[in-house]
């Protein structure tokens, strides 16, 4: 990958392109009271920093206080953005129609939300209910009173830690706000506070705004099943018109996909001299189209620069998160159109084509045309696509994982839906336990290498893998959810992907998805007849970059899980912030972080996590 990554640069350099390398070194010492999280710019008296010198800011406010309010305003940004992508999947669940852009494609799930909140459902149209459930959940944003409805899905023990702990998370705008005005000046500067502040605001984030994203999607777009796709850069085409989607929002990409096989476009694509439309997918967009539509993954966070180097990019479709603005100059070097979307997320340099539900086919229908007319502009000295892809299987939501269970099972009817199968596995120590590897690219790692190698150590341990976001697009790439990957697994893992025909990856998604393996977490306690905590399971995030990353950790290690960051989320500037997060929050939630920069010790140390879990269950 190094070697075309270099070839591709190359390419830059000769048009004048800038590059997320070259921007590194610019970068390159950090600022140090940054990364510590000890430089306090909240008020206009300052900007204050902690030294031994001057170790309070003007306000008094010391070390502890100002990283537990970055800390805190860090989780609430990534909270905010999750639950924003939410609840605009909960608008346009609210105007989806019979005849209309958006439809209920799996009114099983409508159905099952509609139960748990009850929602009456009897002789009722279909959309009826889906109004009223997008309705209840857009309430869930701002209701005055009461704790988000999907707490009731996580185990009793749970719901009853984050009461006690006093974390259960309220309407999701309230917690953001609350978090904001917490963390303003003059108020609150124990680390304690905002600590407990970070962990109820992440779970707005996992058990409300994300969740209610996924659930959402999956009731308009279809719940995903495993389907064979391709990823790397490979995946791009020579001879086609390649339309490169990426961010978040499925809202626009399902409608690109559905367009992109319009016979009209594709003949007139063909006018162009075209053999056809291709589209890829970048980053979590990319995830959601996969695991519905098998759309390719042309590549992850740190790629997204490579699809326009190669110089057969006809437009970048972007919705929300994760875009570089690099894009937009970058753009300008070649003939890519670079199509911003979203008035979330208006940068320079691109065409704005603002996409709206209510115009959603129409808007889509523009943008694929606008793409395949660039296609004629491309420089064909300037078009190098990698020959590199490899193949994967992807679309493990809950369900799918329960239905390629129940295959397996030898089918007294209890046994079927469950996590029982897998609970059997893990009991008999033929698979050790289980990982959720989530999280982004970050330059400070080589990208994709904590990924990969973590995965393959795990998988060699008999251990199992989920992947979501981009840590999902490394696997991929890596060829590790294809079924071939067993060769990397040990005996038991092995055996176990044989028989349930399985890879030993299963990718769940995108990072809103993160919120599936909550569910899974929890029904695998409920079926198993323990807490969240006591599953030989932890979480690692080892390149995540992105405030909705620390906002992901808070949730998951309040869930009871483990979780292993690669990353500091500057808070090295205060051991008390930093002893509560890798420390003393296990007495509030059964969990804490584990900062560990050395790839192989954190996997060793995860190895061991999930090895004296096993000690204390005594398997
Ligand atoms: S896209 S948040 S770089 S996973 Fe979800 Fe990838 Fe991280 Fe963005």
């Amino acid at each position: 990958m190094e070697s075309a990554t270099a070839q591709l640069l190359e390419t830059g350099k000769k048009v004048g392109a800038d590059s997320w390398q070259q921007r590194v070194k610019n970068q390159t010492p950090h600022c140090a009271f940054g990364e510590s999280g000890t430089c306090c710019r909240i008020c206009s008296m300052g900007p204050c920093r902690i030294t031994p010198k001057a170790p309070r800011g003007i306000c008094g406010c010391d070390a502890h206080g100002i990283v537990g309010r970055n800390y805190l305003r860090f989780t609430a940004g990534g909270a905010a953005t999750h639950s924003d992508h939410g609840r605009s999947i909960a608008e346009t669940l609210y105007l989806s129609a019979e005849d209309g852009n958006y439809k209920v494609k799996d009114p099983e799930k409508l159905l099952r939300i509609a139960a748990e909140w009850d929602i009456p459902t009897e002789g009722r149209d279909i959309y009826d209910v889906a109004h009223e459930v997008a309705l209840t959940g857009l309430q869930e944003y701002g209701k005055p009173f009461g704790v988000q409805r999907f707490l009731k899905r996580a185990p009793e023990h749970t719901q009853e830690l984050w009461h006690k702990a006093g974390i259960e998370p309220r309407a999701i705008d309230k917690e953001v706000s609350q978090s904001m005005h917490m963390s303003h000046m003059g108020n609150s500067s124990l680390p304690e506070a905002l600590v407990r502040q970070s962990l109820r605001a992440g779970l707005s984030d996992g058990w409300g705004g994300s969740m209610m994203g996924t659930e959402f999607s999956d009731v308009m777009f279809g719940t995903p099943k495993p389907v064979d796709t391709e990823a790397n850069l490979g995946v791009m085409e020579k001879d086609m018109v390649n339309i490169i989607v990426h961010g978040h929002d499925p809202s626009l990409s399902e409608m690109i996909v559905y367009y992109a096989n319009d016979p009209e476009l594709i003949a007139y694509a063909k006018t162009f001299g075209a053999k056809g439309i291709n589209v890829a997918g970048v980053c979590c967009t990319s995830n959601e189209v996969a695991m519905r539509h098998g759309i390719p993954m042309a590549g992850n966070f740190l790629q997204q620069e490579n699809v326009v180097l190669t110089g057969a990019c006809e437009a970048v479709v972007v919705d929300v998160q994760c875009i570089f603005p690099a894009l937009g100059p970058l753009s300008k070097c070649f003939h890519t159109k670079f199509i911003t979307t979203s008035p979330i997320c208006r940068m320079p340099d691109s065409d704005f084509i603002e996409f709206e539900p209510a115009n959603a086919g129409e808007n889509a229908y523009n943008i694929v045309k606008t793409a395949i007319e660039n296609f004629p502009n491309r420089r064909q000295e300037l078009v190098n696509i990698p020959s590199m892809k490899k193949k994967a299987t992807v679309g493990y939501s809950v369900e799918a994982i329960k239905k390629c269970l129940d295959g397996v099972t030898n089918s007294h009817i209890d046994d079927l839906n469950t996590m029982k199968p897998l609970i059997e596995c893990v009991k008999s120590g033929v698979l050790r336990g289980a990982v959720a590897f989530v999280g982004c690219n970050n330059p400070k790692i080589r990208p994709d290498t904590a990924h990969i190698e973590l995965m393959k150590k795990m998988l060699e341990h008999d251990i199992i893998l989920v992947v979501s976001g981009c840590a999902a697009q490394a696997a991929a790439k890596a060829g590790l959810m294809d079924k071939e990957a067993r060769k990397y697994c040990g005996e038991g893992l092995k055996r176990v992907c044989t028989l349930v025909d399985i890879p030993p990856v299963l990718h769940m998604g995108s990072c809103v998805d993160i919120s599936r393996m909550m569910i899974l977490a929890s029904d695998i306690a409920k079926d198993w007849g323990i807490n969240i905590s006591q599953i030989p399971l932890v979480g690692c995030a080892p390149e995540w970059m992105s405030e909705k990353a620390v906002s992901i950790g808070n949730y998951v290690v309040a869930t009871g899980i483990e979780t292993f960051l690669g990353v500091n989320p500057y808070t090295k500037g205060s051991s008390e912030v930093e002893g509560l997060l890798q420390g003393s929050i296990e007495d509030w939630v059964e969990a804490k972080f584990v900062v560990d920069l050395d790839i192989d010790s954190m996997g060793d140390r995860m190895i061991e996590c999930i090895e004296k879990k096993r000690t204390a269950l005594g398997i």
